[in-house]
């Protein structure tokens, strides 16, 4: 009777341990990007705060055109060439774009921001997706990645409808 009553205790145990392993998978991290438009005035910045589940990205920007823009994280780490070297969207799992769209969406495709008419713009989103450094979707692969604005609003379907690239901010672990 004893022996059982220890068995039963192993397996509690055993099971407790597991989902808490579930629940930590991925380690604390953060990073940041500050952003440059086309002129090289400052345009703000971003901070990126990995949490047990997901991803805080708090965005404070300046210097925008009023209404509302695209917001992407792109997939590589570059803002040359009139930020034409960030590349496309970040889509590590191989999705369409689109967060409204069948086959969507890119890990990088997040929601659009709204800029003030005096040009700035406060924002947060929360990605289950993308992680900082760990996981399917790291911010911080081998070639990096960068937060993107545009011109115009994402449509959410399979044809973004972005327009130009008026932001950018190359992506950097802080933590
Ligand atoms: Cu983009």
């Amino acid at each position: 009777m004893k022996g059982y009553a220890m068995t039963r205790s192993g397996l509690i145990l055993a099971t407790v341990i597991t989902g808490l392993t579930a629940g930590t998978a991925v380690a604390e991290a953060g990073a940041m990007a500050m952003l440059k438009g086309q002129d090289g005035q400052d345009a703000g910045h971003v901070t990126i705060t990995q949490g047990p589940n997901g991803t805080l990205f708090h965005a404070e920007l300046t210097g925008l055109a009023p209404g509302w823009h695209s917001f992407h994280v792109h997939e590589v780490g570059s803002c040359e060439d009139g930020f034409a070297a960030a590349g496309d969207h970040y889509a590590p799992d191989g999705n369409g774009h689109g967060l409204m769209a069948d086959g969507g969406a890119h890990a990088g495709d997040l929601p659009n921001i709204h800029v003030a008419a005096d040009g700035t713009a406060m924002a947060e989103f929360y990605s289950s997706r993308l992680t900082v450094a760990d996981g399917a979707a790291p911010l911080m692969d081998e070639d990096g990645s960068a937060i993107v604005i545009h011109e115009n609003a994402d449509s959410y379907g399979a044809d973004a409808g972005a327009g130009g690239r008026v932001a950018c901010g190359v992506i950097t672990q802080t933590k």
